[in-house]
């Protein structure tokens, strides 16, 4: 009777369109287990973040979080495929569930979010920043207004070109867009002196600038025109999935918050399984309690995380950090403690 009952239920939700991953489907998380593979959407141009070397190996922040994803899920940072995808093409890519996750230099707002909108799920913040301009040294622009009745190059389908819109207006000054599908071509145009200057979100411009054959010559504005929070993305109604990817991000934050690294994570969980009285280390590396498990992973899946990529601060260092290619002081990037706004809720 009771199978009858959750049935008809079903079909009941089925029919009035009110399919919910958790009540009758499956989660995509079960799918990636499955699969025993994640796939994630990068944009693959972006050194520091996501950007595909010679030897046909991708690396950065958006690439490591993936790992740590993939290593939480699926016990191995290497089951994942990366595919690029153009700022353009990454929403229906997410929504036609070609790719599971995006991580991809991806602005969290309230369109993107919102059911009537793009219908996405947002994880935490991986990278706060700002939108921001570049101009050539020798051009003399030294802010927005001089840049009126010019030309700007801009990559479509993002928010940047909302922004830029918005910050003309305000100043009812008049600029003239020049689009681009992706970050290539539109530093393409801005070399090649089809723009006066070029816009995105400032690490983009960072990223692009460390690439140039004479980065001294060109300079990054001090306005920043927007609020750029970026985060990865599952689709919107897979709640278990979003779950899981939200935690993840967390764990990175909260483990770096207890300074526990991917050197020392042998000896903290020593440390843990000797001493039963440290409750919260103990819960967070798995070895009481079902944190994990609430989640549908595995009861030590923050050890796994660990061990793959250490926590987001070593993430970061060594995408981002003043050894890499693409220096970007962390600024709100930084913990709490250490002044920045990222912070982890409770592991409880
Ligand atoms: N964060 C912004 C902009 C991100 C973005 O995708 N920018 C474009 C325009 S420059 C781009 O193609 N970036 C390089 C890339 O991802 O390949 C957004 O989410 O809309």
């Amino acid at each position: 009777m009771r199978k009858l009952l959750s049935s008809i239920i079903g079909l009941t939700l089925l029919i009035s369109g009110c399919s919910s991953s958790n009540q009758i489907g499956k989660s995509r998380l079960d799918i990636i287990k499955q699969r025993n593979q994640l796939i994630c959407g990068v944009s693959g141009k972006i050194p520091g973040f996501s950007f595909l070397n010679t030897n046909g190996k991708y690396s950065g922040l958006d690439v490591d979080i993936c790992k740590a994803i993939s290593a939480a899920f699926l016990e191995s940072p290497n089951n994942i495929q990366l595919r690029p995808l153009t700022a353009a093409e990454r929403f229906t890519s997410l929504r036609t569930g070609e790719i599971d996750l995006l991580s991809r230099n991806t602005t969290f707002n309230l369109s993107r979010d919102s059911q009537k909108g793009n219908g996405l799920s947002f994880a935490p913040v991986v990278f706060h920043d700002g939108q921001g301009l570049m101009v050539k040294i020798n051009s003399g622009v030294k802010d927005l207004k001089d840049l009126s009745n010019k030309s700007i190059c801009v990559g479509s389908g993002t928010t940047t070109e909302q922004n830029i819109n918005d910050a003309f207006e305000e100043k009812s000054l008049k600029y003239t867009p020049i689009k681009y599908q992706d970050l290539n071509q539109v530093i393409a145009g801005y070399l090649q002196g089809r723009c006066a200057a070029m816009t995105s979100d400032r690490s983009q411009l960072a990223a692009a600038r460390s690439s140039f054959k004479n980065p001294g010559n060109h300079v990054i504005l001090d306005n920043i025109l927007s609020k750029e929070p970026l985060a990865p993305a599952t689709v919107g109604n897979d709640e278990r999935l979003a779950d899981a990817v939200r935690w993840v991000i967390y764990a990175l934050i909260e483990a770096e918050e207890k300074g526990i690294t991917q050197s020392n994570i042998n000896q903290k969980l020593d440390l843990a399984k000797d001493n039963k009285g440290m409750k919260p280390l103990r819960r967070f590396l798995g070895i009481e309690g079902d944190l994990g498990e609430k989640l549908g992973l595995a009861n030590d899946f923050v050890v796994k995380i660990i061990k793959t990529t250490g926590n987001y601060g070593e993430i970061y260092n060594r995408n981002l950090g003043p050894n890499s290619q693409v220096y970007i002081p962390r600024g709100l990037n930084q913990i709490s403690k250490q002044g920045g706004i990222l912070i982890s809720p409770p592991f409880n």
